[in-house]
């Protein structure tokens, strides 16, 4: 990891560490389990002090306040000391990180009180690194992981990246792809698990589990059997003793995470069984040791044929899951994407939250921009995360009801740990929100550009207001009104409006001369909607209800459809792509204004992605204005320049 690049935690003697100078002379632990020497030795690595065994009065005092729950701290300042409280070791730590992120960003004063704690036990990022060292949808280099084959060495870049992760609460983090070929298939093999074991030390001295995506056939694959259905006793027993070996090397190992009968991958279908036979023998496996097993719900029909017009993709993950609820081990944990497609910049909430009512679920959450931009484009996506955990279901709001998120990593090995150094801010902001879901997005990131961009204060409310207005921006420039795709196949960034029109994946927009849309009415279409409770359901059913943003995701309409907006949907699609451009373009001058504030690389290297983004939108502007000027015939109400 580059040493340039401490995103939002302070470098040793960071010079904005200054104002607290007279803190950082000693520091007292009152206990010494693993996490609270890192706490001790994070603040050791801020600036060089005592350690001392007996409380003075002054410095730091980290201490054990079992009141505060796991991961839970408060920090409390006075005149001479700093106290940082924490429910346990972790609380410990995370609370001496948040003091250092806040202390970077200029956000502390002497007389703060701060007690937080995470509102969620699982708190895991996702890698999809391959051990080659490529990471599947990867936008910031290579893995952190991996390189050749091999399970990195480089100690110092992972403790710098797992220490990154608790100053944001994480407590877990699996850096496998959930494409489990057939290298990573190994990994739980003895030939990979003593380096899992050094990695897994590593992320426990800050409170990090270790988790690894399993390839759910590996009993036949590797393990000499003829079969890998879960009802068989000797593939349960393979599992068994992979799992003893795993615990033998790793004792607080986390569990596995599986996608499975799931985009060619295998599963439990092959033999007949359901989701549930299948993650509950994992499950049995890794109970005796208290690990968990993480099923993914993305899990839909890859090969549909795009003339079927039954055949629905959003109700897929409903479909398959939902029957089985209430089967599954108390060690499963469902994950489930935000939305019932995939990760696209506006999806309605996934109807699964609601619906599963015995059964533990996580959501999933894409960091890293698919769809969303690739990092190139700025896309702030804590706005989009809040929506679905807000989201109201007849039980009660989706962040009441899930134990944990899954944050699929955006993270790499670049010169910028996230690509585009502005994309930092997401992940900040996924494990802010899993401790704050009623932070607001504006909040976490302007503690986010606070200590990790500039401490001019008009600078940072430029940049909070550009991140705070990025989502839009690309929504107005990319497919429209909820319609999602028009992405270029295989890569998904940039436009081509057909790409995936008339392939095998499901996701279908079905523009012709006189509309677009996917009707997914109960009364004239594919019945989506009833996948939701009451409320929702006849929100979406109704075209006079449903929002204008979501409405092509539900409804095909003509294109001289009115929305509540008072435009056509045709000149909506103009409107909003000539808008998104020129909005493109005011953030690449908005950076432009900000030269001075910002350190040079940082500058230069966003500067120079905010110039791809401007061409980016101009011509997904120009395609989608074209593409639907042909079919509708219909001109710009504003004579505004539309290539025929
Ligand atoms: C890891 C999408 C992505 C795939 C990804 C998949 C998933 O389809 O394009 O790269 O695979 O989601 O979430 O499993």
């Amino acid at each position: 990891m580059s040493g340039l690049y401490k995103c939002w935690l302070p470098e040793k003697n960071d010079k904005r560490l200054a104002p607290w100078k007279n803190y950082f002379t000693s520091v007292y632990a009152d206990s010494s389990d693993k996490t609270t020497q890192t706490a001790v030795r994070e603040l050791c690595r801020a600036a060089d002090m005592k350690i001392t065994s007996e409380r003075t009065g002054e410095g730091f005092a980290l201490v054990t306040d079992e009141s505060l729950g796991a991961g839970g701290y408060s920090i409390g300042i006075t005149d001479r000391e700093a106290v940082i409280a924490g429910g346990d070791g972790s609380g410990k730590l995370y609370g001496v990180l948040r003091f250092l992120t806040l202390a970077a960003g200029g956000m502390l004063t002497r007389g703060t009180q701060l007690c937080e704690s995470p509102a969620y036990p699982l708190r895991i990022i996702d890698h999809w690194d391959n051990a080659d060292g490529t990471v599947e949808r990867g936008y910031s280099g290579g893995s952190l992981f991996f390189r050749e084959g091999r399970v990195s060495d480089d100690t110092e870049a992972l403790t710098d990246y797992a220490r990154l992760l608790a100053s944001v609460g994480i407590n877990a983090v699996c850096p496998n792809n959930v494409n489990v070929h057939s290298t990573e298939t190994l990994f739980i093999t003895d030939r990979y698990l003593g380096d899992f074991a050094r990695v897994a030390d590593i992320f426990r001295s800050y409170g990090i589990r270790l988790f690894l995506s399993v390839n759910f056939a590996a009993p036949a694959q590797i393990g000499g059997l003829d079969t890998a259905d879960p009802r068989d006793d000797a593939v349960r027993k393979w599992w068994s003793s992979a799992a003893a070996e795993i615990y033998r090397r790793i004792p607080d190992f986390g569990g596995f995470v599986v996608k499975a009968d799931s985009e060619g991958r295998p599963g439990p279908h092959t033999y007949g069984r359901d989701h549930a036979d299948g993650a509950n023998m994992l499950a049995e496996a890794l109970a005796p040791y208290g690990g968990a097993v993480i099923w993914r719900c993305f899990v839909y029909n890859c090969r549909t044929d795009w003339r079927d017009r039954s055949t629905d993709r959003a109700k897929a993950a409903y479909d398959n899951f939902l029957p089985l609820d209430g089967r599954f081990a108390d060690n499963v944990y469902l994950q489930i994407k935000n939305g019932p497609m995939d990760f696209q910049i506006r999806e309605p909430v996934s109807p699964l939250f609601g619906a599963l009512n015995k059964t533990n679920m996580l959501a999933e959450f894409q960091i890293t921009q698919e769809y969303t931009g690739q990092q190139i484009d700025l896309c702030y996506l804590v706005p989009m995360w809040k929506e679905c955990l807000d989201s109201g279901t007849r039980r009660g709001q989706v962040k009441d009801r899930i134990l944990g998120a899954a944050g699929v990593s955006n993270t790499g090995d670049g010169t910028f740990l996230t690509g585009n150094p502005l994309a930092g801010a997401n992940m900040y902001g996924f494990g802010r929100l899993l401790f704050e879901p009623e932070q607001s997005a504006e909040r976490i990131a302007a503690e986010w550009v606070c200590a990790s961009v500039t401490s001019d204060k008009s600078a940072a409310d430029k940049i909070v207001s550009m991140l705070m207005r990025s989502r839009e921006i690309y929504e107005n420039y990319t497919s429209p009104l909820g319609v999602g795709w028009m992405v270029v196949p295989h890569t998904h960034y940039g436009v081509d409006v057909d790409g995936y029109e008339y392939s095998r994946w499901g996701t279908y927009h079905y523009a012709d001369r006189d509309g677009i849309g996917a009707d997914r009415t109960q009364a004239t279409g594919t019945g989506y909607t009833s996948q939701y409770d009451t409320g929702l359901a006849g929100l979406y059913e109704n075209i006079n209800t449903c929002p204008d943003e979501l409405l092509l995701f539900f409804h095909h309409v003509p294109y001289t459809h009115i929305l509540h907006s008072g435009k056509t949907v045709i000149q909506h699609i103009y409107d909003s792509h000539f808008e998104g451009a020129e909005q493109a373009a005011a953030l690449l001058e908005e950076w432009k204004s900000l030269k001075a504030y910002i350190q040079a690389d940082i500058y230069a290297e966003c500067l120079r992605r905010f110039g791809l983004q401007l061409t980016n939108s101009e011509n997904w502007r120009d395609v989608i204005n074209t593409y639907f000027f042909r079919k509708s015939g219909i001109p710009d109400s504003h004579g505004r320049k539309i290539y025929e």
